[in-house]
């Protein structure tokens, strides 16, 4: 029988290259994010080209209740998770603490935290029934180190830091893996969603190769088939000409 993974925030970046290698390492895959036409797109891309099922879940992580009526509206055989991926994720604005819009503060902090804590406190009672499962949480370098202007985005990754050892405490009696992946910098739609600035994004990524979202995906995918006996804890990966979080070896 084929594993279930849900991959949350699958619509671009990491999350839907994930999706991709999943599926072609033979798990049915789940895919969520606020763009449904995204959505279906790789699910058709999953189902036809990739040949394994895939499951579409539109809606909002920040919406406790939107979040749990799509989990339910799975047939029951698709709530058996195996593998839960907390991809969804974003970082608003680049500003000083005293000039940092609330607004944005709060997007961060409702989706990084509340809405990565909403999709697990469905999953992880089924896993703890089911006295298996693994949690991949997709922390940062934001969260390993503070950085100017990253002040609330630097807060929430290093909340999911500490939710992932107290996740992995809490759920070590019942045989589930809990682990993260901190990414330096990846070339995604990441930096247009911060910055909403395309000349700006472009700079973010100038004069050195950054990571791709296929990097990470298959840092996922290595966690995701350790034998039963090995949980790997966190995988902390850079491009090569980064080294701190804005420490670059830059070309011109
Ligand atoms: P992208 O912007 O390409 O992807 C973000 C994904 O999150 C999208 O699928 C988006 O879907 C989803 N998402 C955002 N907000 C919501 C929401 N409210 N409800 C549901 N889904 C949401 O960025 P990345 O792929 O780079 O980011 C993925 C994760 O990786 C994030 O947690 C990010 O913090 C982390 N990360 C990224 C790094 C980078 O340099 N790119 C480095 C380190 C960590 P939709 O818009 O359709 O809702
Ligand atoms: C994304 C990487 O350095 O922009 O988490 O915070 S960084």
């Amino acid at each position: 029988m084929k594993k279930i993974a849900l991959i949350t925030g699958a619509t671009s970046g990491i999350g839907e290259a994930t999706a991709r290698i999943l599926a072609q390492n033979n798990y049915n895959i789940i895919i969520t994010g606020r763009r449904d036409d995204r959505l279906g797109k790789l699910a058709v891309e999953i189902i036809e080209k990739i040949g394994v099922d895939c499951y579409p879940l539109c809606f909002d992580i920040r919406n406790q209740e939107e979040t749990e009526d799509a989990f339910h509206s799975l047939p029951s055989a698709w709530q058996n998770i195996d593998l839960l991926v907390n991809n969804a994720g974003l970082a608003a604005g680049l500003n000083s603490i005293h000039e940092g819009a609330i607004t944005d503060w709060q997007q961060m902090i409702d989706t990084n935290i509340k809405g990565l804590l909403y999709i697990t406190k469905i999953v992880a009672p089924i896993m703890v029934k089911n006295k298996s499962g693994h949690i991949i949480n997709i922390g940062s370098i934001a969260g390993k180190e503070a950085y100017a202007n990253g002040t609330v985005y630097c807060g929430t990754k290093h909340a999911v830091e500490a939710l992932t050892k107290g996740m992995r405490i809490d759920l070590n009696a019942y045989g589930i893996k809990v682990g993260s992946v901190c990414p330096g910098a990846v070339e995604t739609e990441f930096s247009m969603v911060r910055l909403k600035d395309a000349k700006a994004n472009e700079k973010v990524y100038a004069g050195f190769e950054p990571l791709a979202a296929n990097d990470i995906a298959d840092a996922i995918l290595f966690m995701a088939t350790r034998p039963a006996h090995v949980n790997i804890a966190d995988i902390f990966i850079l491009p090569t000409a980064q080294a701190a979080a804005t420490i670059f070896n830059k070309h011109e």
